[in-house]
């Protein structure tokens, strides 16, 4: 029997799952058929879980403890061996690890621009004053100025993923024959832009976008429950966030 996992993850002021990160360990869990308790926690509230890196997702089983989407990953995959692998070999893995790196650093920052006024809107009114401070430091404008030149910017991005369109022209996956964390990882940043706005950031033609479509259909359609059957409120409302609570490391999103 495995122990119950329990995930920490943000959630819209409706209880939607929209972080892309913690879509990242959604999408593992289910890839591993592992149930899970969803926690509903605060932006300013996840210093309180008591981990080093202050960042969702962050998983509880037993007395373990790990957070980072690909720590979590590769925790999975050491424990449940009997599953399907997410990350596979060392070299399966070591791939992954660039997909994660452009992903971070070329897909998340646009779609943030893309999506930050919407997720404003979106969220727990408990949390929009962090949500403002933080994304503005990250986006260097206001997220008003980052929305106006959205169709700019949304032009720029489809053409710097192409990469990603040639790959899915050649093989189903990003992982090859066989969805793995590399897919999950880049379904997530559009999972995020998918439930944070009604903008639309790839055109329905486009082999990202089907590949994005046969991705939540995986798991029994996995990726289309996008509010938790349990869990709910965590720690939200508990109002005991310092400055010193900022996140070491978190990613941009
Ligand atoms: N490398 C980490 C990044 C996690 C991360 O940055 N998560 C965001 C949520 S989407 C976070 O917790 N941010 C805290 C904050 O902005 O205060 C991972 O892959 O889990």
């Amino acid at each position: 029997m495995t122990q119950e996992i329990i995930l920490y993850e943000l959630a819209a002021a409706d209880d939607t799952r929209f972080s892309p990160f913690c879509w990242r360990t959604r999408f593992s869990l289910a890839h591993k058929g592992l149930p899970f308790k969803s926690v509903h926690i605060g932006f300013t509230d996840i210093g309180e879980l008591g981990g080093a890196n202050r960042t969702v997702p962050a998983i509880r089983s037993g007395d373990t403890f790990v957070e980072d989407s690909w720590d979590i990953a590769v925790y999975l995959d050491q424990h449940y061996p009997d599953r399907p692998p997410l990350l596979g070999c060392e070299l399966g893995k070591g791939v992954a690890r660039f997909v994660e790196c452009f992903t971070d650093k070329v897909i998340h920052p646009t779609i943030l621009r893309l999506v930050s006024r919407d997720v404003f809107d979106r969220m727990d009114p408990y949390d929009r004053p962090y949500f403002r401070l933080s994304r503005e430091e990250m986006l260097g404008c206001s997220l008003e100025e980052a929305q106006a030149t959205r169709d700019q910017t949304v032009r720029a991005f489809r053409k710097a993923i192409h990469p990603i369109r040639l790959t899915l022209n050649k093989q189903p996956w990003l992982s090859g024959a066989s969805p793995g964390h590399a897919d999950y990882i880049v379904m997530a940043a559009f999972q995020w832009g998918r439930l944070a706005t009604d903008f639309k950031i790839l055109e329905d033609d486009d082999p990202i976008a089907q590949w994005f479509e046969r991705g939540l259909d995986l798991h029994h359609g996995f990726g289309r429950k996008v509010h938790p059957d349990d869990g709910g409120p965590g720690f939200a409302g508990t109002g005991l966030w310092k400055a010193s609570m900022r996140p070491v490391g978190a990613g941009i999103c």
